[in-house]
């Protein structure tokens, strides 16, 4: 009887012993639990599991409940969070060179997005990040190609089309000026309470890329979509380097490959959804309309050449990413 109490107890205490050997990885992320980019975080979890049996403890915590949107870099870099996916807008507070991934039409496509992030120039750009935000980027992700969405039908065709509509846009000078550029009077408002904002009507409409107007459920408050395609959106699967530094070289390359593996889900997924979605949006009675692209491009392109935004960026920088095929 005694014994047993001695082979309970030592069990115990090395299980507990197990379970805080574990490095905890905690996940904040705005995205909702429907959303692509909410899934993959399981598919690294669990892909963490299988490769590194009881070594990381990941805790995800979606709908922004951990830290709100844009909080995210810095808990990271005070030490309060391990992993994110942070936008190009969150960088570029930080690294203003980083705001050419902000602009509209630079961007072609996924395929172009994957290749810039993943050769010499995502490489460079990493190389700042990690500098000057303490945080490593471990993978890049295809957010979609963000639309214009709103709560009446406009039959919008070009910029001019857009004068005066309140077109919500996350809160910091990059969204903004994207907004902007588009011809609209943006507006401030975190993820969270964009629902509402269109429901009640304080926001005309939103950007943002298909998936997550569905996700979301943007299009049960909403008539028509605008197929501007204004941007290729990226974000970025990121550890703080306190996180980051304190694994051995076969952890990093084990966390790397689930966010690598996590990525590629959230991007296979969003690319098929956005192949398929116009035909629920129709369904569900929106109106989807192709603008006058080439319209909303020169609007958009003309308006950061003359910005300070481009002042920021790297010399050179915009040619490389053009010429990357
Ligand atoms: C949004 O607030 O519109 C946005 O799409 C911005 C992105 O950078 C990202 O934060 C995203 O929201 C969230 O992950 C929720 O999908």
């Amino acid at each position: 009887m005694k014994l047993n109490r001695l082979f309970l107890a030592i069990s115990l205490v090395s299980s507990m012993a197990l379970a805080q050997a574990q490095t905890v990885l905690r996940v904040s992320t705005p995205a909702v639990p429907d959303d692509w980019h909410a899934k993959m975080w399981t598919v690294m979890k669990d892909d963490l599991a299988k490769s590194a049996p009881k070594q990381f403890d990941v805790q995800i915590n979606l709908n922004a409940s951990l830290f709100k949107q844009g909080a995210e870099p810095a808990a990271m870099a005070r030490g309060n969070l391990e992993l994110s996916a942070i936008s190009a807008q969150d960088i570029a507070k930080i690294v203003p060179e980083y705001s050419i991934f902000t602009a509209g039409y630079i961007i072609r496509d996924p395929a172009h997005l994957n290749k810039v992030h993943s050769g010499p120039i995502g490489a460079e750009m990493a190389k700042l990040v990690s500098e000057k935000m303490d945080i490593t980027i471990l993978a890049p992700l295809y957010l979609g190609t963000r639309q214009v969405n709103l709560r009446e039908v406009k039959s919008v065709r070009t910029p001019a089309d857009l004068k005066g509509v309140k077109l919500r846009m996350p809160g910091s000078k990059e969204w903004l000026f994207l907004g902007e550029s588009l011809g609209a009077t943006p507006t401030p408002l975190a993820f969270g309470e964009v629902y509402l904002g269109l429901k009640t009507g304080t926001i005309d409409g939103q950007d943002n890329p298909l998936p997550t107007v569905k996700s979301a459920k943007f299009y049960e408050v909403t008539k028509e979509i605008v197929m501007t395609s204004h941007l290729v959106d990226g974000i970025f699967i990121s550890i703080s380097n306190k996180a980051w530094n304190a694994m051995n070289a076969d952890q990093k390359a084990k966390v790397k490959a689930a966010a690598i593996k996590a990525a590629k889900y959230n991007d296979e997924n969003r690319i098929k959804d956005e192949s398929t979605l116009v035909d629920f949006f129709k369904k569900e009675g929106l109106m989807v309309i192709t603008p006058d692209v080439p319209a909303f491009r020169t609007a958009v392109q003309a308006a950061y050449q003359k910005s300070d935004i481009s002042q920021a960026w790297p010399k050179g920088m915009l040619e490389r990413i053009n010429a990357t095929k």
